[in-house]
């Protein structure tokens, strides 16, 4: 994130479910395929997108709130529908590289999932549509994937000090990925974890 303001006063910042756009905001970052490229299984689709012009798998919207005392951020998250592959519209994916951060997801918008998985391997992949909230707890990684046809938004309430660690997820991806077969979305056993 870029540089950090300290300001002791409250803010209210304004959202637009329908796109995750909110007002003020202090940074916007775009991940495309090629952001994302050891994240999906199918490499032949990843280097074809990429070749194509690469397109977007989602937004990202950032206001850290920094004070003397504190460092909650607001993030929102815009996953517009798509495949890589079989494999959905989803986010990077982390570990928090502190151990003792959690962080608050409230999906607004559209349906997928939500996947979790603690460093030992406990898995859970939980049904995501508009009103849901989920608590994910300390050392447990987490990934949204867009499986409707419409932009999935969701909103992170997190510290800043939490961290993000990506290299494990890189590594070994999630227990089970979620594709599109016969026209619905089925959770597989993840082929890069099987070996
Ligand atoms: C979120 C995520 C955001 C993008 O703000 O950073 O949804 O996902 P990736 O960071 O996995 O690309 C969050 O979890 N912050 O901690
Ligand atoms: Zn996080």
């Amino acid at each position: 994130m870029k540089e950090m303001v300290i300001n002791d006063l409250p803010v209210t910042v304004q959202l637009d479910t329908t796109t995750g756009e909110f007002l003020p905001c202090l940074e916007k970052v775009l991940r495309r395929v090629s952001d994302l490229s050891l994240m999906f299984s199918d490499q032949e689709a990843v280097k074809q997108i990429i070749s194509m012009g690469d397109q977007l798998v989602y937004e990202i919207r950032y206001y850290p709130f920094i004070t003397s005392k504190s460092d909650m951020a607001l993030g929102t998250t815009a996953i517009p529908p798509g495949k890589v592959g079989d494999e959905y519209h989803m986010t990077k994916g982390h570990f928090h590289a502190r151990d003792d951060q959690p962080e608050i997801y409230y999906c607004v918008r559209g349906e997928g999932f939500l996947q979790m998985e603690s460093r030992d391997g406990d898995y859970h992949a939980v049904p995501w549509k508009a009103g849901t909230i989920t608590h994910i707890p300390p050392q447990y990684a987490h990934r949204v994937i867009n499986t409707g046809r419409t932009t999935l938004v969701f909103v992170a309430s997190f510290h800043v000090a939490a961290g993000h660690e990506y290299e494990l997820i890189e590594a070994r991806g999630f227990k089970n990925i979620i594709i599109e077969h016969d026209g619905k979305a089925v959770e597989v056993p993840n082929p890069r974890r099987s070996i």
